[in-house]
């Protein structure tokens, strides 16, 4: 009953959220400036003219929410333990190009930030009480050349993956940092280089423990194969430093990496590549596969995911399909980064994701989510399930 009741006030906000009132409020400010009174003088209209210029919005506010209700079975050793729960995602931003070669873009958001932006409904702030939003992004882009781009600040990640894969960094995590990304066109290849220097720690220590960084280099090549298939091959090379020895990060812990008295037990120099065939038609069906390796570990070094991706969510009325399976050992990827839902997220864990989403509008997509997950694969380890059922009801302006 909960369930139903949830989906009837998600559809009466939507009623509420796409009313007249909402469209008016987003008129452009240079339609209502342009009502001004006839009976102005010549001074008046100048003076008129600045006003409007003050006020015309140099920039694009744009924001989404996330409406989810979750279904949650997470075995425990020896016993079982299922819940539901209610969460929101809620995120607002502005973009603005003061130049031609420069962006700017600040985003807030709910949740913890990391991996997950959600907030649950009454967990940790209850009673009503006003939910906590914080700084998601705020980074610079500067484009000197059409086919270079430098990124500083809290940045989008600036990487890409075959099928938009989450499982080496989820789709929530921004980077602290630097960033360049080079791309050129060879006749129909598309060529795009990208590095970066991101920090995940920040250390006063120069002696001991001092800054733990993610340095990370990608090679991404992509081109049409004939009318109707196109191509990709993206090889990512993913080195932390002093990680080995390193204590948690973040309180939670080591998400399913080896560790011992406290500290990391593994350094982390990952070595990855995938692979996309992609049939162009107006249901476009993705096929790919990344395979990873932690050069720095000897054993449980190895991480991969397969999957299909059917339609596209673009435009109004549009549907699609995604499936992926995916097995991350204990040390083949840094757990603290990984998607934060499969298998409960971290690492050593497995997990098939089944998702299908529908666009209503192209403001609003209901999302239905079904994970199969198994945590704790390691051998010698008890295995764990991990099982979770998402409904996601997305609104965005
Ligand atoms: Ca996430
Ligand atoms: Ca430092």
């Amino acid at each position: 009953m909960k369930f139903f009741n949830a989906l009837f006030f998600c559809l009466l906000c939507v009623t509420t959220v796409f009313s007249k009132e909402s469209s008016e409020i987003r008129q452009p400010t240079s339609e209502i400036l342009d009502t001004a009174p006839l009976s102005q003088s010549k001074e008046e209209g100048a003076a008129s003219k600045i006003e409007e210029e003050k006020y015309k919005l140099p920039f694009l506010i744009f924001g989404d929410l996330r409406h989810r209700y979750e279904f949650l079975y997470n075995e425990q050793s020896g016993k079982e333990d299922h819940y539901n729960q209610m969460r929101l995602r809620a995120r607002l931003g502005a973009k603005a190009s003061p130049t031609p070669d420069l962006d700017l873009e600040f985003r807030f958001a709910t949740g913890p930030g990391g991996v997950s932006t959600n907030q649950t409904y009454e967990d940790g702030t209850k009673g009503s009480r006003n939910y906590e939003f914080k700084l998601d992004r705020a980074f610079a882009q500067w484009k000197p050349q059409p086919w270079g781009r430098l990124m500083v600040g809290r940045m989008t990640n600036p990487f890409l993956f075959v099928g938009g894969h989450d499982m080496i960094f989820d789709s929530d995590l921004n980077f602290d940092g630097i960033a360049v990304a080079l791309s050129e066109k060879w006749q129909d290849l598309d060529v795009t280089f990208t590095a970066s220097e991101f920090l995940l720690d920040e250390s006063k220590d120069n002696k001991g423990q001092s800054d733990m960084t993610l340095t990370a280099g990608q090679l991404a090549l992509r081109a049409p194969m004939s009318t109707d298939f196109s191509w990709a091959i993206v090889a990512s090379h993913l080195a932390y430093s002093q990680v080995k020895d390193h204590a948690a990060v973040v309180p939670d812990g080591f998400f399913g990496n080896s560790n011992a008295g406290s500290v990391y037990l593994s350094d982390f120099q990952i070595n990855s590549l995938g692979g996309e065939l992609t049939y162009l038609s107006t249901l476009p069906v993705t096929l790919f596969y990344e395979f990873s390796k932690n050069a720095k570990a000897s054993d449980l070094s190895r991480a991969s995911i397969f999957g299909v991706r059917w339609g596209q969510l673009k435009k109004s009325k549009d549907w699609a399909l995604t499936v992926d399976m995916r097995e991350v050992e204990k040390d083949s990827l840094l757990g603290l980064l990984t998607d934060g839902d499969s298998f409960g997220g971290g690492a050593n864990g497995r997990s098939l994701r089944l998702s299908a989403g529908y666009n209503y509008s192209k403001s609003m997509t209901l999302v239905l989510t079904g994970l199969q997950g198994k945590k704790s694969i390691a051998p010698g380890e008890d295995s764990l399930a991990r099982d979770r059922l998402q409904l996601d009801l997305n609104f965005k302006f």
